[in-house]
Formats: structure tokens, C-alpha cells, sequence
């Protein structure tokens, strides 16, 4: 086969560009949309040109999702390559129970899933009936031909505060969520309230030369450990899907 291009193995959007679906897949105020929050605004102040279109957030007065969040970002250009920029989707679900409906429609082409979980005590049924749903939903593909990364937020609650990372750890190999012997890379946990707190007190700094670059961009170097803990995910699942596709084009 000649040389494979981006847009053979994925679909396309309206610009003809090549573009993958994920959704943040988790518990009613489990912190999706404060992840998609800081990743736009990470993003914005790194690179804006990595962001497609800017976010859209559909929530009630309160600020619950009542449909979903989405924002569309792609990679920086590769140099001296000519090579399609990946475009990736990022959708939040409405997390609350009776919004079901509304979740079935935004998981319809999904490319990957991030699971996400919530570390605090009394969200352990809630963090199993979305591993559930989120199964039945998607189907056999779960977890095979459609790839799933865990992550789970508020790791800066107390230890007393905490769900055992263990327990949810099993629950996901039992489900088929995550295979065995891959949980130690494909689970992961962070705290988007430490990564907002880390890029405001960035923002409000007295040397911010130190954090920019000569044309005002934040330099990757100088990205927070908690920042990161949240950009894992994301890169985790979205290299997972390509590397899904191009075995897929290298089996037919
Ligand atoms: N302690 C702590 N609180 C967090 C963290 N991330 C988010 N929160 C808080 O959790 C609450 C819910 O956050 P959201 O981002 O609205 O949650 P959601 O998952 O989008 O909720 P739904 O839209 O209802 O599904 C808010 O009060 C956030 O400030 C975190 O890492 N640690
Ligand atoms: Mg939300």
C-alpha cells in the first residue's frame, strides 16, 4: 500500500479534515466539564492555534450539563512534514441519571472513551453505573475495536475522603473495561481543581517572563505536574484510537 494518509483512515468534517470523536464518558459532577475547561484554556494560552472552534457549553443555571460540552482541537503542524493535522472532538456527557437520552446521542460515533471517575467516597455506585451504561451503550466493540482510558478526578481529596483506587481499578477489569495487565498504564488520576488553580496562580504571577515564550506563549516546559495529570488522559486515548485504525487498514 502507498503511503497512508490521515484522512484514509478516519472520517472527515465539513473542511474535509481529518477528525476523531472522544468523549469524557462519567458520574453526575464528577468533573468533566471542569476538565474540558482547563484543557481549552491550557490550551489557548500554550497554543491557540490548536484549537479548531472555540467551546460550547450547554448547562442550566447551575452550571450542570443538561446535553454536552465540545470543543474541537487538533495537533500543532509536524515540521518539515507534510502530513494531515489530526483533528480531535472532545464531548462532555450530561452526567446526571435523567438525561440518558441525551448521552445515547452524543456517544452516537464515538471514537474513544475516557472514562471518568470521581475518587470520592460516595460516588462509588455512581462511578459503577457508568462503567455500565457506558458498556452497554457502545456495545462489544467496548474496550476492543473502541478504545477506553480511566481516569479518576479529585485525587486532591484526603486519603478518608477517598475511594480505594484499587477497588475501581478491579471493577474496571471486570467489566472489560480495561485489560489486566494494561491498568497500570490505562488508568490514570489527577485533579482538575489543582490544574485550574495551578494556571491561575501562572497567570497571576508577578515573573510571568519566566513561564512565556518571546511571542506569549506559555512554554510546555514549564507545564505544572497536575496540568499534566490532566493532559495524559487525553493524549493517552487519542493515540490509542490511531494506533487502533492503522492496524485496523493493515488487517484488510
Ligand atoms: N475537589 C475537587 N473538586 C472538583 C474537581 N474537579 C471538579 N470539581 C468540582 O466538582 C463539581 C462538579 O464539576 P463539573 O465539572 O460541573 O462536573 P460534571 O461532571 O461536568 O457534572 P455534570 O455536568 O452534572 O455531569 C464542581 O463544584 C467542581 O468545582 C477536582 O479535581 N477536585
Ligand atoms: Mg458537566
Amino acid at each position: 500500500m502507498s503511503q497512508i494518509e490521515l484522512s484514509d483512515i478516519f472520517s472527515v468534517d465539513r473542511e474535509g479534515k481529518p477528525t476523531m470523536k472522544i468523549v469524557l464518558f462519567g458520574p453526575p459532577l464528577s468533573g468533566k466539564t471542569s476538565m474540558l475547561t482547563v484543557f481549552n484554556a491550557l490550551r489557548r494560552m500554550e497554543n491557540p492555534e490548536t484549537i479548531v472552534s472555540s467551546l460550547t457549553k450547554i448547562q442550566d443555571d447551575s452550571g450542570r450539563t443538561v446535553f454536552f460540552d465540545q470543543g474541537v482541537f487538533q495537533t500543532p503542524p509536524f515540521k518539515g512534514k507534510k502530513f494531515d493535522r489530526l483533528r480531535y472532538q472532545l464531548w462532555t456527557i450530561p452526567g446526571e441519571e435523567r438525561h440518558k437520552v441525551q448521552r445515547e446521542i452524543v456517544m452516537k460515533g464515538v471514537d474513544g472513551v475516557l472514562l471518568f471517575l470521581n475518587f470520592e467516597k460516595n460516588a462509588k455506585e455512581m462511578n459503577n453505573a457508568t462503567i455500565l451504561e457506558a458498556k452497554e451503550i457502545v456495545g462489544e466493540e467496548f474496550g476492543e475495536k473502541i478504545p477506553v482510558v480511566a481516569y479518576i478526578n479529585k485525587s486532591d481529596l484526603s486519603i478518608e475522603e477517598r475511594i480505594d483506587k484499587r477497588e475501581i481499578i478491579q471493577k474496571l477489569i471486570d467489566e472489560g473495561a480495561i485489560h489486566s495487565d494494561k491498568a497500570a498504564n490505562y488508568v490514570m488520576t489527577g485533579s482538575c481543581l489543582d490544574a485550574r488553580n495551578d494556571l491561575l496562580s501562572i497567570l497571576t504571577s508577578k515573573s510571568t517572563d519566566e513561564y512565556f515564550d518571546e511571542s506569549n506563549r506559555l512554554r510546555v516546559d514549564k507545564r505544572p505536574e497536575p496540568v499534566w495529570l490532566i493532559v495524559r488522559p487525553i493524549q493517552k486515548l487519542t493515540q490509542l484510537v490511531v494506533e487502533q485504525r492503522l492496524q485496523y487498514v493493515q488487517n484488510i
